[in-house]
C-alpha cells in the first residue's frame, strides 16, 4: 500500500474508492441507500458510475430505513451510506432499529482524521463513530487499510446474515478512500463470501420432543412472526400448516405467508384462540410486548398454556416464560423436519377446537363487513380502509407500507394481505418513520407497486422523501389518513391558552400539494369511492401519487390498540 503522492506511475493501481465498490458487488450488493457529503461524495460517484443503484434520500434515517427493509425483503444486507458525526447518528437510528427487528443491513458512514478525533482536536464532524455505533448494532468495525477492504466487508456481509440476522456499521475514515494499492493485489484482496448464513439444522431430538408435544394437544396454536417471513420458506410453512391442521396466527409482517382468507387462520379471532389454546408453537416471533411476554390476561388464566418454539436465536429460548420444547435452528430446515416427522402419521387436531374457531372468525368477520361497506364523509377508519382492502385483494402483488396509531392498527386488521412480505411495517419498536423509506426500497428492490398508508402524524417524519419518490419515478402511491393529529384532531388545550394541543396539527392540511410541489400526483379524497378511484388509477399508472384522505377528526383512540400502555397520572388536576 502507499499513498496517491509516492505511488509508482507504470503499475495499474486501484483505491479505497474501487476497492469498496468491487468488495459490494462481489458479493451481489448492488444498491446504496444513503445522503451524499464529505467524504463519500465522490464514492456514491464512483459506484453509480460503476454500475450501482445508488439513491440519494433527504435524510440518512429513511437511506437507512430503506436498507434495512430491503434486507428483510432479500435476505442480502441493505446498503446505507453516510457522512460522518451527524449524518452517521441520523442513519443510526435506522441500524439500530433493524437491529432490533433482526434485519441484516450494513450502515458505511464515513468518518474523519482518526488521529485528531483521538486526541479530541475539533476535527470536522469529529466523533468516535465505532464507539457508539458498537452498543447498537450487531456488530461494528472499522477498516484503516485499503488492502482490509474485502475482509471487512465480507465480516460485515456474514455478522449481519449469519444466525439472527442484524445491522452492521462499518467506519470508513476519509483516508482510507484515497488510498492505492497494486490494482492485482488489490483484486486478490477482495473476498466473496460463502454460504454467509448456513443451515443450522435443529437437533433430532428437539424436533421429536416438538412433534410429541404437537400430537398431545388439543388446541394447538400456531403463531408465525416475521423471522418466518425472513426465511423465505414459504411453501414449507404452508405445507406444515395445512398437513398439521393447526390454526395459525400471524404476526402483522407474517399476514400473507399463508393469504389471510386461508381457513385456517385465527387472525379475526385472536384473542379467543390466544387464551384457549394449550399448546402454542412459535415460529419466528418472540414472545416480547407484542405477545404480552406470553403470559397474563392474554394467555388465559390460570396460566396452563405450553410453548414449543423454532428460531436461530438460542438466546431467545425462555426469554419471557418457559420454553416446554426449544427448536433451536433455521426456519427452513426446522420446518422441514417436522414436517419429514408428520410423514409417519399425523393426526389433526380435534375437531372442536378448530370448528370453534372458524366460527369465531367467521363471526367476526360477519360483524365488520358492513362497517367497511360505509361511504361516509368525512370518513372513518373502517370506511376508507374497507376500500383499500378490497384494492389489495384485487391487486396482491402490491406491497402494504404501514404505520401510525389507529391507522396502523385498523389497516392491519382490516386488510388482507394474500403473499408472503406484502406488508411492511413498525415492527418491533413501534416506530414511526418508516414509511417513505420503506416504500422507496420496496419499489426499487421488487419493481412491485407500493401503497403507503400512512397516519398524518407517521407520515410528518419521513414526508420529505416524497420528493425522492419523484426523483426516481417510484410507482409508490401514499394515503394520508389526515385526522388533523395524532390519535384524533379533538384535543383542546386544558389551560385555554392560545397554544394547540400537543397532539393537534394544523386542520384540513393539504398533503396533496406537497406531492404536486415535486411532480407527483395529488388528489385530495373526501369519501371512500373518491379514495379508491385515485389509488386505483395510481396503482394503475405506477406515478407517484399521495392521496390526501380527509379522516373523521373523532375516529381515532388514544395510542390505538395499545392505551393501556399509557402511565397515567394519579394526582387530581392542579388548578
Ligand atoms: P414478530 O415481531 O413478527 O413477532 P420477531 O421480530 O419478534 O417477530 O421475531 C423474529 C424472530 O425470528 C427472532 O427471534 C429471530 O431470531 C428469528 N429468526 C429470524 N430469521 C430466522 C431464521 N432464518 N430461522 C430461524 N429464526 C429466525
Ligand atoms: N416517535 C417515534 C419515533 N415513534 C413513535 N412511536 C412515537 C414517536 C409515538 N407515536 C406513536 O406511537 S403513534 C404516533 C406517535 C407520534 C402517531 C400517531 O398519529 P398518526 O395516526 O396521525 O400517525 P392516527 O391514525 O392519527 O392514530
Ligand atoms: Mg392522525
Amino acid at each position: 500500500m502507499s499513498t496517491t503522492a509516492d505511488a509508482p506511475s507504470t503499475t495499474e493501481l486501484t483505491d479505497g474508492f474501487h476497492l469498496l465498490i468491487d468488495a459490494l458487488k462481489l458479493n451481489g450488493l448492488n444498491t446504496i441507500y444513503g445522503v451524499p457529503g464529505i467524504p463519500i461524495t465522490d464514492f456514491g460517484r464512483l459506484a453509480q458510475a460503476s454500475g450501482m443503484r445508488v439513491i440519494s434520500f433527504r435524510h440518512e434515517q429513511h437511506a437507512g430505513n430503506a436498507a434495512a427493509i430491503a434486507g428483510f425483503l432479500t435476505q442480502k444486507p441493505g446498503v446505507a451510506l453516510t457522512v460522518s458525526a451527524p449524518g452517521f447518528l441520523n442513519g443510526l437510528t435506522a441500524l439500530a432499529n433493524a437491529t432490533t427487528n433482526c434485519f441484516p443491513m450494513i450502515l458505511l458512514s464515513g468518518s474523519s482524521e482518526r488521529e485528531i478525533v483521538d486526541l479530541q482536536q475539533g476535527d470536522y464532524e469529529e466523533m468516535d463513530q465505532l464507539a457508539i455505533a458498537k452498543p447498537l448494532c450487531k456488530a461494528a468495525f472499522r477498516i484503516l487499510h485499503a488492502e482490509d477492504i474485502g475482509i471487512g466487508v465480507a465480516r460485515a456481509i456474514r455478522a449481519a446474515c449469519s444466525g439472527r440476522p442484524g445491522g452492521v456499521y462499518l467506519d470508513l475514515p476519509a483516508k482510507l478512500f484515497g488510498q492505492t494499492m497494486d490494482a492485482e493485489a488489490g483484486r486478490k484482496s477482495l473476498v466473496k463470501v460463502v454460504d454467509p448464513a448456513p443451515a443450522q439444522i435443529p437437533s433430532p431430538d428437539s424436533v421429536a420432543r416438538a412433534l410429541d408435544m404437537l400430537k398431545g394437544a388439543k388446541r394447538p396454536l400456531i403463531i408465525l412472526g416475521k423471522g418466518a417471513a425472513y426465511a423465505q420458506a414459504d411453501d414449507a410453512i404452508r405445507e406444515l400448516v395445512e398437513t398439521s391442521g393447526i390454526p395459525y396466527l400471524p404476526m402483522s409482517m407474517a399476514k400473507g405467508l399463508l393469504p389471510d382468507t386461508h381457513p385456517q387462520s385465527a387472525g379475526a379471532a385472536r384473542s379467543m384462540a390466544l387464551k384457549e389454546a394449550d399448546v402454542v408453537m412459535l415460529i419466528g416471533a418472540r414472545l416480547n410486548w407484542l405477545l404480552s411476554h406470553g403470559k397474563g390476561k392474554t394467555w388465559g388464566e390460570p396460566f396452563s398454556k405450553k410453548f414449543i418454539q423454532i428460531d436461530i436465536e438460542p438466546k431467545e429460548i425462555d426469554s419471557n416464560v418457559a420454553i416446554t420444547a426449544p427448536l433451536v435452528g433455521d426456519i427452513a430446515s426446522s420446518v422441514r423436519a417436522l414436517l419429514d416427522g408428520m410423514k409417519a402419521g399425523w393426526q389433526k387436531p380435534p375437531a372442536d377446537w378448530t370448528a370453534t374457531i372458524r366460527e369465531k372468525v367467521e363471526t367476526n368477520v360477519a360483524k365488520m363487513a358492513p362497517r367497511l361497506q360505509n361511504n361516509n364523509v368525512p370518513m372513518d377508519f373502517h370506511g376508507a380502509l374497507g376500500a383499500l382492502k378490497r384494492i389489495m385483494q384485487e391487486r396482491p402483488e402490491t406491497i402494504l407500507v404501514n404505520e401510525g396509531a389507529n391507522t396502523l392498527d385498523f389497516a392491519r386488521s382490516i386488510i388482507d394481505i394474500h403473499k408472503p412480505r406484502k406488508r411492511l411495517d413498525v415492527g418491533t419498536w413501534g416506530v414511526m418513520g418508516i414509511g417513505m423509506g420503506f416504500a422507496v426500497a420496496a419499489a426499487v428492490e421488487t419493481g412491485h407497486p407500493v401503497l403507503a398508508v400512512e397516519g398524518d402524524s407517521a407520515f410528518g417524519f419521513s414526508g420529505m422523501e416524497i420528493e425522492t419518490i419523484c426523483r426516481y419515478n417510484l410507482p409508490v402511491c401514499v394515503v394520508v389518513f389526515n385526522n388533523n393529529g395524532i390519535y384524533r384532531g379533538t384535543d383542546v388545550n386544558p389551560s385555554g391558552g392560545e397554544d394547540v394541543a400537543p397532539t393537534v396539527f394544523v386542520k384540513d392540511a393539504r398533503y396533496d400539494k406537497m406531492m404536486e410541489a415535486f411532480g407527483g400526483v395529488g388528489v385530495y379524497a373526501t369519501s371512500p369511492d373518491e379514495l379508491s378511484r385515485a389509488v386505483v388509477e395510481a396503482l394503475e399508472s405506477g406515478r407517484p401519487t399521495l392521496v390526501n384522505a380527509v379522516i373523521d377528526e373523532k375516529a381515532g383512540t388514544e395510542s390505538g390498540r395499545i392505551g393501556n400502555l399509557n402511565p397515567q397520572s394519579v394526582v387530581g388536576k392542579k388548578s
